[in-house]
């Protein structure tokens, strides 16, 4: 009884705590959100009539679906439409400036494909996944015998090398929709490996999907160790085919090509090899190339976010996404004044290790023109550069555009104008 009351409660209290809090923010801020006219409107929205209420039998009860008022979806990425004349589906970017927490709904994760791929279409029963190269027992698994084994249920984000902001891209889902992070389950890859036994010289492992390109990576053993996971669950269900249905790998905080789909075959090895999808390693030592497939420390305000509109002066929420292959993010900054100055962010529930972490910061826009910008630091002590920093890194002449070579994590600057429209800053 005392637990139910108290139960009951907790909300309310919660509620009423936040409200008082907020309120006092806003006497403190000049201008603020005008609180009366929101109160007036609670309670007064009207009741559906019952020809406009779904019948969740009929319509939604075998899978549901969203309102048919939400209709943020995801987009052909770098300009390539998706799919193409050939039906071919190439990369298309998740719609984060609609983004709310730190899930991305399966039905609008980005898809990332090194060669236009098709969606393959596996009959798990006929799916097998074969351990083997420098191991003492080589293994094959079907579906079922892989569920047998003890499972993780992990939270990580996966992202495309390419994601890249340049100044001609509008949106947050133009600079940044190549990242997504989904709640994935499976088993951990050291649990396959050391039942199969890896021997002494096996420093690498090559994975290898179903195409005919195979989406092969080379990944280096420590990692594969150390926290690679093969899943069969996304967000609470399967493996969404565009995800890699039925099995995929998971190589957390490392760049997403790592992460083969359809996965069907990993090969223990001796070396770094050379495959399709390493080009982009090509004139690097393995130990190098290693080293670089991990994702540095990164973040993005998703709103307020490119071509999005502020209906004017007072109150609002700066909220955003950070993330980092090096671990846990611990720090997010955010700067209202073009970097100038940096105020800390507040962390939306658990910063999980590399997982898209949600942060926020309470600001009061006075009708000026501004810049935003956010800054995340890891667990290593690792900031997020600007795009500055990195002309300057890489000797390029000041006077001219900036270009991030290798992966991007550069600082995201957002042009609040003085009507509100929300721009894209990088000159
Ligand atoms: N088998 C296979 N695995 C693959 C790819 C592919 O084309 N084939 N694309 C890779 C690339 S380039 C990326 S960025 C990630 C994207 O994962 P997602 O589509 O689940 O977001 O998958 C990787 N795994
Ligand atoms: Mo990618």
């Amino acid at each position: 009884m005392t637990d139910d009351r108290k139960e009951k409660d907790k909300p309310e209290d919660l509620e009423r705590g936040d409200r008082r809090e907020f309120l006092k923010r806003g006497a403190a801020l000049a201008g603020g959100l005008s609180l009366g006219a929101a109160e007036s409107a609670i309670g007064q929205a009207p009741a559906p009539e019952p020809e406009n209420m779904i019948m969740g039998t009929t319509e939604l009860g075998a899978y549901g679906k969203r309102s048919r008022f939400e209709t943020s979806v995801r987009i052909p990425h770098g300009g390539r439409p998706s799919p193409d004349a050939f039906g071919l589906d190439f990369h298309i970017a998740a719609p984060l400036q609609e983004s709310v927490g730190v899930i991305t709904p399966s039905s609008l994760h980005y898809v990332g494909t090194t060669r236009g791929s098709f969606v393959p279409d596996i009959n798990p029963e006929d799916h097998r996944l074969m351990i083997h190269g420098m191991v003492d027992r080589p293994l094959i698994f079907t579906l079922e015998e892989l569920k047998r084994l003890p499972s993780v249920t992990r939270l990580h984000f996966i992202e495309c090398a390419g994601n890249r902001s340049n100044r001609r891209h509008k949106t947050v889902q133009e600079t940044h929709g190549m990242t997504s992070c989904a709640e994935w389950t499976g088993v951990l890859l050291s649990t396959l490996l050391n039942e199969a036994g890896v021997q002494e010289d096996g420093d690498w492992i090559v994975a290898e999907g179903v195409e005919e390109v195979k989406g092969a990576s080379s990944i280096p053993m420590s990692k594969a160790m150390e926290d690679c996971l093969i899943c069969y669950g996304m967000n609470g269900e399967a493996v969404r085919p565009q995800q890699g249905y039925p099995l995929r790998l998971l190589v957390p905080g490392f760049e997403g090509i790592l992460s083969v789909k359809w996965l069907r075959r990993i090969k223990v090895v001796d070396q770094f090899y050379m495959t399709y999808n390493d080009y982009g390693h090509l004139h690097q030592d393995s130990d190098t190339a290693a080293l670089g497939m991990q994702i540095g420390p990164k973040s993005v305000i998703t709103f307020p976010s490119g071509e999005q509109q502020l209906p004017g002066p007072g109150f609002y929420e700066i909220s955003g996404l950070a993330w980092s292959g090096g671990g846990a993010v611990t720090k997010v900054e955010v700067s209202t004044d073009g970097g100038r100055n940096w105020m800390d962010a507040e962390i939306r529930g658990t910063a999980h290790r590399m997982a898209h972490t949600r942060f926020s910061f309470q600001w009061n826009w006075d009708g000026n023109e501004c810049e935003l910008q956010s800054r995340c630091t890891d667990e290593l002590g690792s900031i997020q550069p600007s795009r500055a920093q990195i002309a300057e890194f890489w000797n390029q002449p000041p006077d001219q555009p900036v270009r991030v070579r290798g992966q991007d994590n550069s600082i995201q600057p957002w042009r609040i104008a003085s009507d509100g429209s929300v721009h894209n800053a990088i000159s």
